[in-house]
C-alpha cells in the first residue's frame, strides 16, 4: 500500500475562500441543515468569499432517476436560498455546469493512490451488506472528485459534517502529493471546518447511524419539506430509552438516542448542551419531545415555506444556477489551465 505523504506544508498564503457542496441525491434532511447548510449561511454572513454547489455528478455515483435528479437539484437550490444563501453574495450552482470539476477530477485520479482510496470508510459503509463489486467506479473515486471540487477554486476552508472528515484528509494528501510530484506550491492544503453541536445528526430510529437522505426509512429523518405535523409525529416516535434526561453531557455518553435529541435541541436553539440539560435535567421524553418538536417546527417551518414559494418558479431557479455557474467557471478555468500547464498538457493559448 502506498503511504500517504506525511509532511504537511502550507506553501504560500492563499486568499480565504470557502467551498462546500451537497448531493441532490434526495430531499435535504435536518442533518444536512445542521451539519452543513446552517453553517454555510453563517460563513457567508461573516463576509468570507463562499462558493456552494449542488454536486449532481456525485449524486449519480448511485443511480438516480433523471427527472427526480432535476427536481432534487432545484429543490436543493431552493433549500440553500430559503436557508439564507444569497446568490448575489455567494456563488450557487450545480457542479455539472462547470466542466473544470470533471477535468481536474481526472488529473487527481492519477495523483491519488489506490491504497488511499481503499481506506475510505464511506465507500465501505455505502457498500456494506451489498455486492461491492457491483458498485460504480464513480462511487469509489468520489473522494478524488471531491478534492477537485474544492481545489479547482483554490478553496482554503471547507465547512462539512463530521462524516466528511476522512475525505478532506484525502483532499489534503492529494494537494500535497501534486505539489511534491511537480515541485510547485500550487494547491492549498485545506482546513476542514467541522464545528457546532450537530456535526453528526443521527437517525431518529437508530442513534448509532447517521441521519441520511438515502435511508430507506422516512421515519429515520426529518426532511426540510416535512410539514409541522410530520415533524412532530417523527419526533414523538423517535427511539429513546426509558431514563429521564441527566444533568451532565457526560451521562449521555452511552445513550446515543437521548444524546442525539439533546444535540439537535442544542443546535436548533443555539444553546450549549450543558444549558439544555440545566433546563431539562430530570425530565422524561414525554416532556422533552414536544418541546423539541415545537422548536424544530419554529426553525424549519419558515425554510419549508420559502422553499415551497421558490419551487413555484423552477425556471428562475435554473437561471440562478446558470448565473452562479458562469461566475464559478470564471474562477475555476484559470486554475485548471495552470494545472494543465504544470502537468505538461498542451492547450490552445498556452505557450
Ligand atoms: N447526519 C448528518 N449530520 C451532520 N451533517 C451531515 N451531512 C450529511 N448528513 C449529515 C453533511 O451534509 C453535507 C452534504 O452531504 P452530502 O449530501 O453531500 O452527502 P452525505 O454526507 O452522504 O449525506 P447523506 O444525507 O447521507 O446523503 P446520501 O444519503 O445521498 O449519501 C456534508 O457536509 C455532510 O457532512
Amino acid at each position: 500500500m502506498t503511504p500517504a505523504p506525511s509532511a504537511v506544508q502550507t506553501p504560500k498564503p492563499f486568499k480565504p475562500r470557502i467551498f462546500s457542496g451537497i448531493q441532490p441525491s434526495g430531499g435535504l434532511t435536518l442533518g444536512n441543515y445542521l451539519g452543513a447548510l446552517k453553517r454555510f449561511v453563517e460563513k457567508q454572513d461573516e463576509g468570507i468569499e463562499t462558493i456552494y454547489c449542488l454536486v449532481d455528478m456525485h449524486a449519480i455515483t448511485v443511480w438516480q432517476d433523471p427527472e427526480k435528479l432535476r427536481q432534487q437539484t432545484r429543490e436543493g437550490a431552493a433549500a440553500f436560498i430559503a436557508a439564507g444563501i444569497d446568490p448575489a453574495r455567494s456563488i450557487l450552482f450545480n457542479q455539472s455546469q462547470v466542466s473544470a470539476h470533471a477535468e481536474l477530477g481526472w488529473i487527481f485520479n492519477c495523483v491519488a493512490r489506490l491504497g488511499w482510496m481503499n481506506r475510505m470508510t464511506q465507500f465501505k459503509d455505502k457498500t456494506a451488506g451489498k455486492n461491492a463489486e457491483a458498485a460504480s467506479l464513480g462511487l469509489y473515486a468520489y473522494p478524488s472528485l471531491m478534492a477537485a471540487d474544492i481545489l479547482t477554486y483554490h478553496a482554503t476552508m471547507v465547512p462539512v459534517g463530521d462524516d466528511q472528515k476522512q475525505h478532506l484528509e484525502l483532499c489534503r494528501d492529494i494537494a500535497i502529493k501534486f505539489n511534491n510530484d511537480y515541485g510547485v506550491d500550487f494547491f492549498p492544503v485545506v482546513e476542514p471546518l467541522i464545528e457546532g453541536a450537530a456535526t453528526r445528526v443521527m437517525s431518529l430510529r437508530d442513534g448509532t447511524k447517521k441521519m441520511s437522505k438515502s435511508d430507506p426509512s422516512d421515519q429515520s429523518r426529518i426532511n426540510l419539506t416535512d410539514s409541522a405535523d410530520q415533524i412532530a409525529a417523527k419526533i414523538r416516535k423517535a427511539k429513546t430509552d426509558p431514563e429521564p434526561l441527566p444533568d451532565t453531557a457526560e451521562a449521555l455518553k452511552d445513550r446515543p438516542e437521548a444524546k442525539n435529541l439533546v444535540n439537535i435541541y442544542s443546535a436548533l436553539s443555539g444553546q450549549t448542551v450543558a444549558a439544555v440539560l440545566v433546563e431539562f435535567a430530570g425530565a422524561q421524553f414525554g416532556t422533552f419531545k414536544p418541546r423539541l418538536a415545537d422548536l424544530a417546527v419554529a426553525k424549519l417551518g419558515p425554510i419549508t415555506d420559502a422553499m415551497n414559494r421558490l419551487m413555484t418558479d423552477p425556471a428562475e431557479i435554473d437561471r440562478t444556477l446558470g448565473k452562479g455557474a458562469a461566475r464559478a467557471e470564471a474562477l475555476a478555468r484559470p486554475i485548471l489551465n495552470k494545472t494543465k500547464d504544470i502537468v505538461g498538457m498542451i492547450r490552445s493559448g498556452s505557450e
